[in-house]
């Protein structure tokens, strides 16, 4: 009998733990229902480690995440920790979660679900069918690069530093992987970086293209400055395809490209990598966005990006195909049926909680 696969929860800080709550009552449906052979842990991380435990992430729950088959993480963040060192943040949890198990891969998509066409930011036309790929790099770039720090100058005035380091196999690990799935889509990369003016984005291209002529010259590449690939997004956005970029650059467009499909409540991720020194695929999966201090608590944050990145573990992770695609055709057939959350309610529509959305995808499931 083969060992049941194990899914390590970190709901995290602010609506983290609500959201979170709705993807559990999925996997324990397919669980009863679909025959998923996973075992479940939980721990905490963020604000919440900080509070009971005076760290943002235990030594033993980066261990636990590397144990497991996946990771399914909600959102850190809480302002009650905003005026502490940096080493002391919240978000220290998923940058060293991402760093330790050597997850650079962020597969962040942007897809439209045709009944929130009238939420997205930008006109029908422009909009209608989207679905790209960014893919974003998350274990170096100017998150990491040192030197960094805060430090105090002789004459008393403080000076902020990070700095933008990539090295050549950095670049092409991820680039690598944006070919890979476009080879699966369109055919067509967009790599995007700011080589006018900057050297890690002059090392970016040079790398992305000499990759693409050694073994990807089947697949369509482009190169995009960061700047003019923000305003692309807005003007065109169906243009694009897979996108491939570094940490920061990825972390802004991604954000972006989330309003053009309603709401940034609504795009889940897969981070991917292998630890050093094994041969083993680590994954970790969560929302794009943030804990969202200013409604956690209150019952109404969007429930559908946690629940869509549990349909990416189940693809990625778990070799369950067919059930990723059952959760995202349920959250398809929700939305068509009007129900809305805060986020992607027009004004005067009405309004569903959290748990009623979390509720709503169950019961299409169970249709
Ligand atoms: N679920 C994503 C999350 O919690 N984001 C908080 C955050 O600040 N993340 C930093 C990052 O994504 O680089």
């Amino acid at each position: 009998m083969s060992a049941k696969q194990k899914i390590l929860l970190l709901p995290g800080d602010g609506i983290g733990p609500e959201i979170m709550e709705q993807a559990v009552r999925i996997i324990d449906w397919l669980k009863a229902e679909r025959g998923l052979d996973v075992e479940l842990s939980e721990d905490v991380v963020g604000g919440a480690s900080l509070a009971k435990y005076d760290v943002p992430i235990r030594d033993e729950v980066i261990a636990k995440a590397k144990a497991a088959d996946a990771v399914l993480f909600g959102s850190v963040g809480d302002p009650a920790w905003k005026d502490v060192p940096f080493d002391r943040r919240p978000e220290v949890a998923i940058l060293r979660l991402r760093k330790e198990l050597n997850l650079y891969a962020n597969l962040r998509p942007a897809k439209l679900f045709d009944p929130l066409l009238s939420a997205s930011a930008l006109k029908p036309d422009v909009v209608r069918g989207l679905d790209l790929m960014i893919v974003r790099e998350t274990v170096g770039g100017v998150y990491f690069g040192e030197p960094r720090g805060i430090e105090t100058l002789p004459d008393g005035t403080k000076r902020g530093v990070n700095t933008e380091v990539y090295t050549t196999a950095e670049i092409e690990r991820v680039a690598r992987v944006a070919f890979d799935l476009a080879r699966l889509r369109s055919g067509r990369v967009c790599s995007v970086e700011k080589g006018n003016v900057m050297e890690s984005g002059l090392l970016w291209r040079e790398v992305v293209t000499d990759l693409h002529k050694r073994e990807y010259s089947d697949v369509t590449l482009t190169h995009m400055l960061a700047d003019n690939c923000a305003m692309q997004l807005v003007r065109d956005p169906r243009q694009f395809d897979v996108m491939v970029t570094g940490n920061l650059f990825g972390d802004l467009l991604s954000d972006l490209a989330s309003m053009l499909t309603g709401s940034l409540g609504m795009l889940p991720s897969a981070t991917l990598g292998t630890p050093e020194g094994t041969d083993k695929q680590a994954a970790l999966y969560e929302p794009i966005h943030g804990s969202a201090p200013d409604i956690a608590g209150k019952g109404i944050a969007n429930p559908l990006a946690q629940i869509l990145s549990l349909a990416m573990m189940l693809r990625y992770s778990l070799d369950r195909g067919a059930d990723s695609e059952l959760i995202e055709q349920a959250v398809s057939n929700v939305l068509a049926s009007g129900l809305r959350t805060a986020d992607i309610a027009a004004a005067g529509e009405s309004r569903v909680s959290t748990a009623e959305m979390g509720e709503a995808v169950l019961k299409e499931l169970q249709k």
